[in-house]
């Protein structure tokens, strides 16, 4: 099997994609190869009107704050703007503006609100319909008590010591472990107190507040502690709370996956894992809504990615005399076939690579291929690129495609 010189061109590639998901997203200038997803409420709004909300968040939607006020966007549905900014280079007129210098921040109808609690809290009360609090007066009081207690409670700081201090010795990590689960055991038993699977009656700001937390904890537990959440049978409730959450649109539309919360943990936090860091949860790798939202977006983008693999991967030592054109045809190439492989699946054509007797070109073609995949398997990041299931797709697609090069 040789590698085909020939793929579909990214407009055909485009077009089909396209036919087979609604999700669209526009390129960020500037911050290759990063995308941004377009509120599912913009088209509630007349042309040329700027939305009541504008929301400063993060460049990469790594933020767990963020997350929750995004959530909250979408579960009611408020048209918004998104000001994108870089934490490792934050702009001055934001440091000024935001006493804290922190993300996220908010003008609501051009008033400034920062701390995602107090944004939460602002939205419910400009926004009030659909509610995320309960009518009933006495369990609202008691929701408002949880948004607090979720603040002040110490969950988050009892977990991420558990996660990210490096022990000396098994007891201290038994004793970080144990004081964890007891603060699970405790959200345990707060879930139980009102029926269904929510920590109240309904879906709420109490729902929002953790799951961005517990999220990033389910997936890396695993992985750097060798612990699990999600299938653990000492937390029922929990895991009913994200099997609920799992139902509900607007959590697919800004949670993360646990692969980029797991690479992240590693190079942002140069934490080292006990475990494979990517592991792939293939339960929707073969969705074809899933896998076209991966093509187009790779279509769509595909100049800013490609000059990122160009610049960032190592793929130009492969350079032949100096010249790149080779290279840059190699890499445009293979994610022509990835992008073709993820809409056709196994009747796309594969590169091939098994067979010897190549040319020198077709080695260096293939080479290229090999790392630009390996890069964009691991570069991808859900939800600045794609949403959570099309990224999922996208590495399963990636690690098959792969699989037929050598
Ligand atoms: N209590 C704040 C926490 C926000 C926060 O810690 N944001 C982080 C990003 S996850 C940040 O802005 N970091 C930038 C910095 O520390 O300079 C909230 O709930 O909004």
């Amino acid at each position: 099997m040789t590698t085909p010189t020939t793929a579909s061109t990214w407009e055909q590639l485009s077009e089909i994609a396209q036919k087979h998901t609604p999700a669209r997203r526009v390129r960020r200038p500037g911050q290759s190869p990063s995308t941004a997803p377009i509120p599912s409420s913009l088209h509630k709004l007349p042309p040329d009107t700027t939305p009541p909300v504008l929301l400063y968040r993060d460049t990469n939607s790594w933020c767990p704050f963020c997350e929750r006020v995004w959530f909250a966007l979408e579960e009611k549905q408020i048209p918004f703007e998104t000001e994108f900014i870089d934490l490792s280079n934050k702009p001055k007129w934001y440091t000024d503006l935001v006493p804290t210098t922190l993300v996220p921040a908010a003008k609501i109808e051009g008033q400034l609100v920062y701390e995602s609690k107090d944004i939460l809290l602002a939205l419910e009360a400009r926004f009030p319909s659909p509610s995320l609090l309960p009518e009933d007066p006495e369990e609202n009081a008691v929701a408002r008590q949880w948004v607090e207690d979720a603040e002040t409670n110490g969950f988050r700081n009892l977990a991420y010591k558990f996660l990210r201090e490096t022990p000396t010795d098994a007891d201290e990590l038994a004793n970080l472990q144990a004081t964890f689960e007891a603060s699970l055991d405790e959200l345990e038993q707060t879930l139980g107190k009102y029926p269904g699977p929510y920590f109240l009656s309904t879906f709420s700001l109490v729902d929002i507040m953790y799951s961005p937390h517990l999220d990033r904890l389910a997936a890396n537990l695993p992985v750097y502690r060798g612990y699990q959440i999600k299938g653990n049978p000492r937390f029922p409730r929990i895991n009913a709370w994200f099997a609920a959450l799992n139902e509900r649109p607007a959590y697919h539309r800004v949670k993360s996956d646990d692969t980029t919360n797991n690479l992240l943990l590693r190079r942002r936090f140069g934490i080292e894992p006990t475990g494979n860091a990517l592991p792939l949860n293939t339960a929707d790798s073969n969705a074809i809504q899933y896998r076209a939202e991966a093509a187009e977006r790779l279509s769509d983008n595909h100049e800013v990615a490609i000059a990122d693999i160009i610049k960032n991967s190592g793929v130009q030592a492969l350079a032949v005399d100096g010249d790149i054109t080779t290279v840059k045809e190699a890499v445009d190439l293979h994610l022509r076939l990835l992008a073709e492989y993820l809409i056709h699946g196994d009747s796309a054509p594969l590169p091939g690579g098994r067979t010897g007797g190549k040319n020198s070109i077709e080695t260096t073609i293939s080479a290229v291929g090999a790392i630009a995949l390996a890069y964009v398997r691991n570069r991808v990041c859900a939800p600045r690129d794609m949403s959570a299931g099309a990224a999922t797709a996208f590495r399963a697609a990636v690690d098959q495609v792969l699989a037929s090069l050598y």
